[in-house]
């Protein structure tokens, strides 16, 4: 049997942004998108992060989601070495809980796009990828639909009287 390489990288800046990042992973392996995960730094390790960025694409990736906190540049250091879809999460582990690492994310400059999801939304950066890579996997664009559905009865369902 053939083994299918991961298509969605799942990259963060520490160890320490695992708990929220862990969300990514999960969502991505309910729907049964493999994905790998790294832990490289943009500021600790920024050689070792650009080389993942230069070969991430040669490797099958489709789309990198970057997770990172405080002066973050994880996302948009990635995006600056490849011409894959980056999906910039930033994390809230700080004094500032998580606007720097949003404005450091979302605020690129032209040319260079980071797609930044809310502040720890790790869940919605794996839907997001799930909705790229769906663009050319139509079982996956019919699995998505049908969550979507799902939701919306969920969403029915709890529209009873609360008093
Ligand atoms: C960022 O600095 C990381 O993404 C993390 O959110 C933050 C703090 O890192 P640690 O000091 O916990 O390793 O680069």
């Amino acid at each position: 049997m053939v083994e299918a390489g991961p298509l969605v990288g799942i990259v963060m800046g520490s160890k320490s942004d695992f708990k929220v990042m862990e969300g990514a992973g999960q969502v991505l392996s309910e729907l049964g998108i493999p994905f790998e995960t790294r832990v490289s730094s943009a500021h600790r390790a920024p050689a070792r992060t650009l080389d993942y960025a230069r070969g991430a694409e040669a490797r099958g990736l489709k789309v990198i989601i970057a997770g990172a906190g405080m002066a973050a540049h994880l996302a948009g250091v990635i995006a600056s070495s490849t011409v894959l879809p980056v999906i910039g999460v930033p994390l809230s582990g700080s004094a500032l809980r998580g606007v720097d690492a949003l404005l450091s994310t979302v605020q690129m400059p032209s040319g260079v796009p980071v797609a930044t999801v809310a502040v720890d939304g790790a869940k919605n950066a794996a839907w997001l990828a799930a909705s790229i890579l769906a663009l050319s996997d139509a079982p996956l664009a019919d699995a998505l639909r049908s969550r979507r559905e799902d939701m919306a009865r969920a969403a029915e369902e709890a529209d009873k009287p609360v008093l």
